[in-house]
């Protein structure tokens, strides 16, 4: 692993090749999340995202924990005004929802509440076979508020959404490969070094390529079938316009490895 691009207390970045592997570190907190993890989020993907260098980010917790969710302890005491008039989850929380690379969370231990939310903010989700999926937000009076009423029953369909979210019941690693929250269960030991492959693998690609395939991808989440279509027509005929596309094509008849350069 090449030096550190920024280390802090609470979020931890560094990078590996064309990959960024972002690690939420609040060991004494369940890496509970409040505004300083979620603005350390923003500023390492921020970074990534301006790295030309970089074509796919891995976002990461302990083998203990993903993360366990909003800061319980810090948003006690919150009430609707300050909730509300500080924007409270959209103000900070949703950069990874517009980062436009590709991005892995790879979830060992609890995934809970919003920690749940921010792995399903990612593109795929790779879990550990230790992997505990959660919305237990009714166990504390409330509900997700971070796009876990939304993302879970598109993910899993609504009676599982339901069943998980009302009862707060935890989810296993296979449980949720079963529902496909998650795509692929790694073992506990090899977990980040098994995502990093498949990162690099991924990062090694066109990097045009792979964001017009993730906008395209998650317009299935926003538009009617017709639409979603046409915008996939669309995109395939702008990819010709691609050094990489010609590359690739080229290589494939030529039978030999393509040399992208991500342009
Ligand atoms: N926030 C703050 N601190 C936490 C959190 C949390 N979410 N989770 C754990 N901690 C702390 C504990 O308080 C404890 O601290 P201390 O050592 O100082 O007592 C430490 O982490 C270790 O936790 P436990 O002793 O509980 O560890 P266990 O291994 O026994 O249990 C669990 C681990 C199962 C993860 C347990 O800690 C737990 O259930 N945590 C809470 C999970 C939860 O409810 N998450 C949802 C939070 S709400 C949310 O995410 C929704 C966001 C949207 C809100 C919108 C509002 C408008």
């Amino acid at each position: 692993m090449s030096a550190p691009m920024r280390t802090d207390e609470v979020i931890q970045l560094e990078v590996q090749g064309r990959v960024g592997l972002i690690r939420i570190h609040r060991p004494d907190a369940m890496n509970a999340l409040n505004d300083a993890v979620m603005n350390g989020l923003r500023d390492a993907l921020d970074r990534l995202e301006a790295d030309a260098g970089i074509g796919c980010a891995v976002l990461t917790g302990s083998e203990k924990v993903f993360a366990a969710g909003a800061d319980i302890v810090a948003m006690q005491h919150m009430d609707f005004a300050e909730a509300y008039t500080t924007d409270f989850i959209t103000r900070n929380w949703e950069r990874l929802r517009t980062f436009r690379k590709p991005v892995i969370a790879a979830v060992s231990g609890f995934a809970l509440g919003g920690g749940c939310e921010l792995a399903m903010m990612c593109d795929m989700v790779f879990a550990s076979e230790t992997a505990r999926f959660g919305q237990p937000e009714i166990k504390i009076g409330t509900l997700p508020g971070a796009g876990g009423t939304q993302r879970l029953p598109r993910a899993v369909g609504k009676a599982l959404a339901m069943d998980l979210c009302m009862t707060g019941r935890l989810m296993d690693a296979q449980e949720a490969l079963r529902a496909g929250l998650v795509s692929r269960v790694l073992p506990a030991d090899s977990l980040l070094e098994e995502t990093l492959v498949i990162a690099q693998k991924i990062a090694s690609y066109s990097l045009p390529a792979l964001m017009m395939m993730k906008e395209t991808v998650n317009r299935a989440f926003e538009s009617p079938l017709s639409e979603g279509i046409w915008f996939e027509r669309r995109m395939l005929h702008a990819s010709f316009a691609l050094q990489d596309q010609k590359e690739g094509m080229h290589a494939f008849v030529e039978k030999r490895v393509p040399n992208f350069v991500h342009r």
